[in-house]
């Protein structure tokens, strides 16, 4: 397949469909649902809702185009060995990561709040990758899945912007991918956050990677 231009900050992005993956950081409903991971640390996690339809519209632009669909889940194993204590003790939550909350134990792969919105579901010839840290990379098998596929170029979406895509996307390029952040298919529980994030990303001719939004690739 021949390549796609789009047009973004700091400049024209251009990739093979072939050799591109998007990478949906976190929809989970511990997330963007009420009783969840993101709600027990105190923060609204209504001001993520605007994210799953566009999120929803990146990856049937995706799928439409031949771009390989990766999820990831933000999550840790049920007796918490991939949790570090750091993490754990953290900050003030009402409910702890391991905790019974209303979706199941928080953040704990399998339960039905580290799974993914309905809206957002993965099908058939998707990736799946589950980390326990905020980059998807860190004790993952990320970086071998996208080596094995020839995947060179990375579009990325997903919640939060300035932690879990952030950190994702800083990686991604420092491994040499070209990273791609499609603005309204991301957001935070702090909207001063995600522009910064944005504004960081694109500064300095692009110094982290690319931004462009939906309409780009309508
Ligand atoms: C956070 C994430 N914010 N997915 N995780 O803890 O951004």
């Amino acid at each position: 397949m021949s390549s796609i231009t789009v047009a973004a900050q700091p400049g024209p992005f251009s990739f093979d469909p072939a050799h591109t993956a998007l990478v949906m950081i976190d929809m989970q409903r511990d997330f963007i649902e009420p009783g969840g991971f993101g709600a027990t640390l105190g923060n609204d996690v209504s001001l993520l809702k605007p994210v799953v339809p566009a999120a929803a519209e990146l990856i049937a632009w995706c799928r439409e185009h031949g771009v390989l669909v990766i999820h990831t889940q933000e999550c840790h194993q049920p007796d918490l060995s991939d949790c570090p204590p750091a993490k754990r003790l953290r900050g003030k939550p009402s409910l702890r990561i391991g905790d019974p909350g209303p979706m199941g134990r928080i953040l704990i792969l399998g339960e039905p709040g580290a799974g993914f919105v309905p809206e957002l579901l993965p099908q058939e010839g998707d990736l799946v990758i589950a980390k326990p840290g905020k980059g998807a990379f860190y004790g993952t098998d990320l970086g071998e899945e996208l080596t094995r596929r020839g995947i060179t170029h990375l579009i990325f979406g997903g919640v939060t912007t300035e932690v879990c895509v952030q950190t994702t996307m800083r990686e991604a390029n420092d491994r040499g991918y070209e990273c791609l952040l499609i603005e309204e298919a991301t957001g935070s529980y702090f909207p001063e956050f995600k522009q910064a994030a944005l504004d960081m990303i694109r500064a300095q001719g692009g110094i982290v990677g690319w931004t462009a939004t939906l309409g780009a690739l309508r």
